[in-house]
């Protein structure tokens, strides 16, 4: 791995050229993990009540991103800016929307994150939930040849779905096959005693064993850019029973700001949550429910720790794991009652802070954490810089390879975008900006952080701040 870092500090101080005709041994793997609605609450981060040893092992050799924000508070359009490196538009469908451009004949898309890799010699394979249908496919069961969400990018896009029949029924799964038909004749937690397997993420991880057993074999020719989507812990929060039982009589903190926020933001109420609650209990006025549904929240984070746990042995056994780049990402974060929301989609921090791990082998002081802001679309320049590959044209995202090199180095801003506004999130301030012009801002020095909208008390900062957005990001882009 020491000369993939040579590699990188030659670049960053501009003395080489690395052409792509680089021998492929040269590069190492990349392992991307992506965990699907994945709060920044595990033990690496400091919280002590949710149990997450594998991810706070693999942290302990990596670099732990404490301020890392997606680009949008949605699956689709957050693994867009992941797998493009660049901001787009606000949807679960932005990918499909690249696809048909790419299809049409566009010369000006950017190649994808995988397509890079390929072209740099890579077998690419994309196992569970990565772009935003697992197997990358859309059709009314996500499962048409002729829709492909992500053209020319990955030699196998995967999803195994078991007695869930195909994506669209294993992404809303429960126990034993259970297919999304009515959300509301769903649980929206449960968890029913069996194996890994009786939840579609054992399934996936199963998958991606088997893959990485197949890549291994000729890494020394070829390397291998390897996504896993596990997707827990998204709606339903349904794991096997034992990751339930650590919770079962835990004490849960109090919910920090619980009370709906005042005047105009992007709160809402809730209505994917909502629409899975059959019980017709409301966490915001139910105490008892809301304990439950955090505690098995948590049992779905303990679930998706143990999976990953479970492919880090693998790339272990297999001998490659001095010689793979690992990245875990949360695809966006999760309101557990803050602010009166049960879900995501808001511009407020739970929805855009999510986990951010980056390790390989040689680092300088692995499990320090890096407090810099930073953004998911630096992840794509990041691993080109780390695998010793050229950054491709038209991509909006910065290396943080400086921070993963000294952990104090600061970032910059981090921009991020929802339905009706855009955000900017600097070291010190959120700025909420809103399509009719309306703004919102939070000073994070202060106790009251996002629940005291300071904007007509300092002005000067939301011109400052809405400046510096529009310069990152113009608004809107549809
Ligand atoms: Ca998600």
């Amino acid at each position: 791995m020491q000369r993939f870092i040579h590699h990188s500090l030659l670049l960053v101080i501009g003395l080489a050229y690395l052409p792509a005709t680089l021998q492929a041994a040269d590069h190492p793997n990349v392992l991307l993990l992506c965990i699907d609605d994945l709060r920044p609450e595990l033990g690496c981060y400091g919280v002590d009540y949710i149990q997450s040893p594998r991810i706070d092992a693999l942290a302990k050799k990596g670099r732990i991103f404490t301020k890392h924000y997606v680009q949008a508070p949605t699956c689709g359009a957050s693994r867009f800016a992941l797998l493009t490196g660049t901001y787009g538009s606000y949807g679960n469908n932005a990918l499909f929307k690249r696809s048909r451009e790419l299809r049409s004949g566009a010369e000006s898309v950017p190649p994808s994150f995988p397509a890079w890799f390929k072209t740099h010699g890579y077998r690419t394979v994309s196992v569970g939930k990565v772009s935003h249908h697992p197997g990358g496919r859309g059709g009314s069961n996500w499962d048409d040849d002729s829709q492909p969400e992500m053209p020319n990018s990955w030699d196998r896009h995967l999803m195994p779905c078991g007695d869930w029949e195909h994506p669209r029924g294993a992404m809303h799964g429960l126990a034993h096959g259970e297919i999304r038909k009515n959300a509301k004749e769903m649980d929206v937690f449960q968890s029913k005693p069996g194996s890994d397997d009786i939840y579609p993420d054992g399934l996936i991880t199963a998958e991606a064993l088997h893959q990485l057993d197949d890549l291994a074999k000729d890494t020394a020719e070829t390397p291998f850019f390897l996504a896993v989507g596990i997707i827990r812990p998204h709606l339903p929060f349904g794991a096997p029973a034992k990751y339930f039982e650590p919770y079962r009589d835990a004490v849960l903190p109090a919910i920090e700001h619980p009370s709906k926020p005042t005047g105009k933001t992007t709160w809402h109420g809730s209505g994917e949550f909502m629409k899975y609650n059959r019980w017709k209990r409301n966490p915001n006025t139910d105490a008892e429910f809301a304990t439950e549904v955090r505690k098995h929240y948590a049992a779905c984070v303990t679930y998706a720790d143990t999976l990953v746990g479970r492919i880090l042995d693998r790339l272990d056994q297999l001998k490659q794991r001095e010689n793979t780049i690992v990245v875990l990402w949360g695809d966006h974060g999760w309101h557990l009652g803050e602010q009166a929301v049960w879900g995501k989609h808001t511009l407020f921090e739970e929805s855009l802070r999510s986990p951010l791990i980056v390790s390989f082998d040689g680092m300088d002081d692995p499990g320090e954490s890096s407090s810099a802001i930073v953004e998911t679309i630096d992840i794509f320049p990041t691993v080109c810089e780390l695998a010793s590959i050229p950054r491709p044209n038209g991509i909006d995202g910065q290396s943080l390879v400086p921070n993963i090199n000294d952990p104090k180095k600061q970032g910059t801003e981090a921009v991020s975008y929802g339905s009706r506004a855009t955000t900017i999130r600097t070291p010190t301030h959120r700025m909420v900006l809103h399509r009719n012009g309306y703004a919102e801002l939070y000073d994070h020095r202060t106790p009251a952080g996002e629940t005291v909208n300071i904007a007509e008390r300092e002005p000067e900062t939301v011109q400052r701040l809405t400046e510096k957005l529009h310069s990152k990001r113009s608004f809107p882009r549809n």
